[in-house]
C-alpha cells in the first residue's frame, strides 16, 4: 500500500493523543542530566501569531524534543507577558479591559502553538499579571527595597506627551517614544529606581563565560559603557564654590581652555553672572526640549551660553571661561567637563563656533605636526609644565596621582548604566508595594499583605498630570502606615514589564508555589537556562536587567548560578512579499516607503507593471501575513516546520516562498512512500538479527544519526534536514539495489523515524505506528551511533612475518606506508613472531599487506 502525506488526517489525531497521554509533561527523574530549553516570554498581541514568529518556536521545540528523546528531562514551557504598555495601549484602543483582553489573546496564541505541534508544558503556563504572579514580582521589588537596590528619587524624567508617559532609556528611540514615535521632552518626577548601577563590572565581567552571538555581547558592554578616567575639583573665581569635572584624557589637561557645565547642573543657577541671567534661563529650558541621543549626536549643531564666570584649571592656575551647552549630559559622569578644543571633536566644533583659544598640548611622538582636533592617545605631552615630554598614558597615571595627592580629585571608572527606571504612571502593571508615611517615610508592604492587588478602575487611562490613574482611587490610595498605625498613602505608580520578565524562566521551574517565589531546589535543579532562544532586538533591556536579577538573587542567597542564560541564539526574521503601486495624484509616500501599500487582493486586479513586489518583514502593519492555521490547513503542520528548518541558517533571514514550502510535502511523500512500501517486510527485531554485512547501508544510517545529532545541537536545522534527505536518499537507493539485508533495512527506517521525530512529530508517530511499534517517538530513545560504522571504506590487511600470514586487521582505505608499518609492527602477533629476532625491513603494500622480514 502506497502511503501518502495526510495532514489534516494524521495530525490532528495525534496531537489529541499526546494531549491525552499528557505528553509534554516536565519530567524530573532523579539521575537524568537536565536540559532548559525557552524562547523569549511573548507579549501575546491582538494580532495572533504569523509563521514568521514560529521561526524561533519551532526550533525551539526540535531541540526540546530531541533532548526529552536523548533522555534528559527536558523544561520546555510558555506564559504570557501580559502586564504593560504595549497590552495597556491596545486595550484603550479597542476599548477592552487589558486583563480579559490578554487573556483572549494568549488563548489564540496557544491555540496556534498546539496545532503546530510545539511540546510545551502547559501545566506551567505563566500570565505576569495574574496576583499569583506579581505578588512574587512585588516581593521581589520589596527584596530588592531591602538590599538598597530599589529607591525613590526625583528625575527628569523622559515623557512621552502623547502616552502620558515616562519612559525609560531604552525605550526612547532617536528621541522618540518606541510605542507611538512622539518626540519625548524632559519632565522632573518623582520616580522608582532599580539600581543596576551596582551590578555594572559584575555584568560586563560575566558576559566572559556565555555562549551568546558575539554582537549582542559587545551591545551590553557598549551600553554599559566602562571608561576609566579621573574626576577633580575646579575652583569657580571669587565664588567658594566647586565643581568636579570627568574626563578620561586628564593628560590633555594644560589644553583645556573652557569648561562647560550641563543645562541640568545645579550650580548653573547659583553662579550664573546676573548679567547673563536671562539667556541662561532660556537656554536652559530650550534644551530640556530634547533627547539626551539628539544632544549628543555629533551632527547636533553646536549650540551655548557664557555664564560670566570663571573657574581655576588646578594644574595651571589658569583662569577659563564656564559655559552652558547641551552636549553636556547631567546624566553622566559629573555632569561638568573641561574643554579641551585641540583633542575633542565636539569642543573643538564648540570652539569654533563661540571662538574659543585652542591649544595643543599633545603631539605625535615623533613629533610631527598634526591637523587639528588630534585625537588619538598615541604621542607624548608638549606645552604641559613639568608633564612637558611625557608619553599619554604615563602622563595619565602620573597627573591621575598628582590630583589624588592634591586632595583634589581621584581616578574614577565612570559607567554609561544609568539606573534602570521602573515606575510608570499607568494602570496595567503590577502596584509597587510601597506606603508613603509622613512621619516613618518609605514603607513597606508586609509580606503577608502582598499582593498588593490591581484594582478595578472604571478608566484605566492615564491622566494627563503625570499620575497613574490609581491615583484616583482613594480607597486604593489611603491606608494604615504598617509601622506607626497613622494615616498613610499608598504609592501608586506601576511597574513597567520589564519587571515581569525578568524573573519568569525561574517562575517556570516551579510554577505552581504559594510560599515562594521559587524553591531553592527547583531553580537549583533546572537554572540556568541551557538555551534561550528569541531575537537580536533585546540585546540591552531583557537580557540586561534579567541578568542583574539573576546576580541580586545570587547575592540573596537564592540562586547558586550567577547568570540566568547559559547559550542564547537569535533567530533570523522571515520576510514575505509585499505589493506596492504607485502613489496616484495628493497622495504622498512615508519616509523609506517604496509606493503606497495595498492587499494582495488589489494587486490582482491591477495590471504588473503597476505593482512593485518587496520583501518584508512579516507583520500586521505590512497586509503581508500568512497565520500558522492558513499555513496547517493549506500544507501541514509537519511540512511548514520542515520548510522553516530547512529553508537557512536559523541565524538567517528567510523568504517566505510556497514552492519551498511544496518541497518539504514532497520530501514528506517520500518518506510516507518509502516506510509504507516497506513496512510488510519491517522486522522489529532487527537488533538480534543485524551481521557484520550491510556495512554500506549502514554506515548511512549511523553517519545520519551522527551528524543530525550534532548538527541539532548547534542549532544547524538546515543542515540536519538535508542530512535527512540524503539518508531518506541512500535508503531508497539501497532497498532498489536489493543488497541490504532486512535488517539493516529496518534499522535504517526505524532510525530515519527516530531522526525525523523532533522536526516533523506528527507523520514521525505516524509512521512509529504504522510499522507496528509501541508508543510514541518522543518516548522511544534517541538511535546511538557506532563510531566502527562511522568510518571511511575500509581494507583489510594481511599481517605477514617472513612471508607467513599471522594476522589480519581492517583499516580505513587509503592508510599510507608510513601508518601501515606503524600498526603493523605493534600489533601483537607481529610481535610475538618477531621476538628476539632483527627486523632487517618491512615491505608495505598499501591497501593489501605488510611482511615483516627479520634476519
Ligand atoms: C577632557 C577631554 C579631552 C575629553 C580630550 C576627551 C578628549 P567616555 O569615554 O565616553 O567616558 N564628558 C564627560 N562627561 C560628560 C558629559 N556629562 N556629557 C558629555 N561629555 C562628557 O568620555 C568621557 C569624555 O567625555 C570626558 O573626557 C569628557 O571629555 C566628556 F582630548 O574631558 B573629556
Ligand atoms: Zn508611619
Amino acid at each position: 500500500m502506497s502511503l501518502r502525506y495526510e495532514p489534516g488526517e494524521i495530525e490532528p489525531k495525534w496531537r489529541s493523543k499526546w494531549v491525552e497521554a499528557n505528553l509534554f509533561r516536565t519530567r524530573e527523574e532523579p539521575g537524568k542530566p537536565k536540559f532548559y530549553g525557552i524562547p523569549y516570554f511573548p507579549f501575546p498581541s491582538g494580532a495572533g501569531l504569523s509563521v514568521g514568529h514560529l521561526k524561533n518556536y519551532i526550533p525551539t521545540d526540535v531541540i526540546c524534543r530531541a533532548k526529552t528523546m536523548q533522555d534528559y528531562n527536558v523544561l520546555h514551557a510558555m506564559g504570557w507577558d501580559a502586564f504593560g504598555l504595549p497590552a495597556e495601549a491596545e486595550a484603550i484602543k479597542t476599548k477592552r479591559h487589558p486583563g480579559e483582553m490578554v487573556r483572549s489573546y494568549a488563548a489564540t496564541y496557544k491555540k496556534q502553538l498546539d496545532i503546530v505541534g510545539i511540546s510545551y508544558d502547559w501545566s506551567r503556563e505563566i500570565n505576569s499579571s495574574d496576583p499569583d504572579y506579581y505578588r512574587w514580582t512585588q516581593w521581589i521589588f520589596l527584596l530588592l527595597f531591602r538590599r538598597g537596590l530599589a529607591y525613590h528619587g526625583e528625575n527628569a524624567a523622559n515623557w512621552c506627551p502623547k502616552d502620558h508617559t515616562v519612559l525609560a532609556n531604552e525605550e526612547v528611540e532617536g528621541g522618540l517614544c518606541w510605542r507611538c514615535g512622539t518626540p519625548v521632552v524632559k519632565k522632573m518626577l518623582p520616580q522608582w529606581f532599580f539600581k543596576i548601577t551596582d551590578y555594572a563590572q559584575r555584568l560586563i565581567d560575566d558576559l566572559e563565560g556565555l555562549d551568546w552571538p558575539e554582537g549582542i555581547k559587545m551591545q551590553q558592554r557598549n551600553w554599559i559603557g566602562r571608561s576609566e578616567g579621573v574626576r577633580f575639583e575646579w575652583k569657580v573665581v571669587d565664588s567658594g564654590k566647586t565643581f568636579e569635572a570627568f574626563t578620561t584624557r586628564i593628560d590633555t589637561v594644560f589644553g583645556a581652555t573652557f569648561c562647560v557645565l550641563s543645562p541640568e547642573h545645579p550650580l548653573v543657577s547659583e553662579i550664573t553672572d546676573p548679567a547673563h541671567r536671562v539667556e541662561v534661563e532660556a537656554y536652559v529650558s530650550r534644551a530640556a526640549r530634547l533627547s539626551d541621543q539628539d544632544r549628543l549626536a555629533t551632527t547636533h549643531e553646536k549650540t551655548g551660553v557664557f555664564t560670566g564666570v570663571y573657574a581655576t584649571n588646578p594644574f595651571t592656575g589658569e583662569p577659563v571661561p564656564i559655559w552652558i551647552a547641551d552636549y553636556v549630559l547631567m546624566g553622566y559622569g559629573t555632569g561638568a567637563i573641561m574643554a579641551v578644543p585641540a583633542h575633542d571633536e565636539r569642543d573643538f566644533a564648540f570652539a569654533q563656533k563661540f571662538g574659543l583659544p585652542i591649544r595643543q598640548v599633545i603631539e605625535p611622538s615623533d613629533g610631527s605636526r598634526v591637523e587639528l582636533p588630534f585625537v588619538s592617545e598615541e604621542g607624548k605631552l608638549a606645552d604641559s609644565g613639568d608633564f612637558t615630554g611625557l608619553e599619554c598614558d604615563d602622563a595619565q597615571r602620573r597627573m591621575g596621582a598628582w590630583v589624588s595627592s592634591k586632595g583634589i580629585g581621584e581616578p574614577k571608572v565612570n559607567y554609561r548604566l544609568r539606573d534602570w527606571l521602573i515606575s510608570r504612571q499607568r494602570y496595567w502593571g503590577a502596584p509597587i508595594p510601597i506606603i508613603h508615611c509622613e512621619k516613618c517615610g518609605l514603607v513597606p508592604v508586609p509580606e503577608e499583605q502582598l499582593p498588593v492587588l490591581l484594582p478595578d478602575v472604571e478608566s484605566y487611562e492615564p491622566t494627563s498630570t503625570g499620575e497613574s490613574p490609581l491615583a484616583n482611587i482613594p480607597e486604593f490610595v489611603n491606608v494604615e502606615c504598617p509601622k506607626c498605625g497613622g494615616p498613610a498613602k499608598r504609592e501608586t505608580d506601576t511597574m513597567g514589564g520589564f519587571a515581569c520578565s525578568s524573573w519568569y524562566f525561574l517562575r517556570y521551574c516551579d510554577p505552581h508555589n504559594d510560599r515562594e517565589a521559587f524553591g531553592h531546589e527547583k531553580v537549583g535543579y533546572w537554572m540556568p537556562v541551557d538555551c534561550y532562544v528569541g531575537g537580536a532586538e533585546h540585546a540591552v533591556m531583557h537580557l540586561l536587567y534579567a541578568r542583574f536579577w539573576t546576580k541580586a538573587f545570587f547575592d540573596e542567597g537564592l540562586l547558586s548560578i550567577i547568570e540566568p542564560f547559559q547559550t542564547l541564539r537569535n533567530q533570523g526574521m522571515l520576510l514575505a512579499p509585499t505589493p506596492f503601486r504607485k502613489p496616484r495624484k495628493g497622495e504622498t509616500l512615508k519616509i523609506g516607503e517604496p509606493g503606497i501599500l495595498i492587499s494582495y487582493e488589489e494587486a490582482a486586479e491591477m495590471p504588473a507593471e503597476d505593482v512593485t513586489w518587496r520583501w518584508e518583514k512579516m507583520s500586521k502593519s505590512k497586509g503581508n501575513v500568512v497565520t500558522p492555521e492558513e499555513a496547517v490547513e493549506k500544507y501541514g503542520a509537519d511540512a511548514l516546520r520542515l520548510y522553516e528548518l530547512f529553508e537557512a541558517p536559523f541565524e538567517q533571514t528567510i523568504q517566505w516562498t510556497e514552492e519551498r514550502v511544496q518541497g518539504a510535502i514532497r520530501f514528506l511523500n517520500r518518506v510516507y512512500k518509502l516506510v509504507g512500501d516497506a513496512a510488510s517486510s519491517f522486522d522489529k527485531d532487527w537488533r538480534t538479527q543485524i551481521g557484520d554485512g550491510d556495512r554500506e547501508l549502514r554506515r548511512h544510517t549511523h553517519r545520519a544519526i551522527e551528524k543530525i545529532t550534532s548538527d541539532v545541537d548547534e542549532f544547524s536545522f538546515n543542515t540536519a534536514v538535508a542530512a535527512l534527505m540524503e539518508f531518506t536518499n541512500a535508503l531508497g537507493d539501497s532497498i532498489k539495489a536489493g543488497k541490504s539485508s532486512l535488517a539493516a533495512i529496518s534499522e535504517a527506517i526505524e532510525t530515519l523515524l527516530l531522526l525525523l521525530a523532533p522536526m516533523a512529530p506528527h507523520s514521525a508517530d505516524e509512521l512509529w505506528s504504522h510499522l507496528g511499534l509501541e508508543g510514541f517517538t518522543l518516548e522511544a530513545a534517541w538511535p546511538k551511533a557506532d563510531p566502527r560504522l562511522l568510518v571511511a571504506d575500509e581494507a583489510t590487511i594481511a599481517l605477514q612475518v617472513d612471508g607467513k600470514l599471522r594476522a589480519t586487521i581492517v583499516v580505513p582505505s587509503g592508510m599510507d606506508r608510513a601508518e601501515l608499518e606503524k600498526i603493523a609492527l605493534a600489533h601483537e602477533k607481529v610481535v610475538q613472531f618477531t621476538q628476539g629476532k632483527t627486523i632487517r625491513k618491512t615491505i608495505v603494500v598499501p591497501g593489501r599487506l605488510v611482511n615483516v622480514v627479520t634476519g
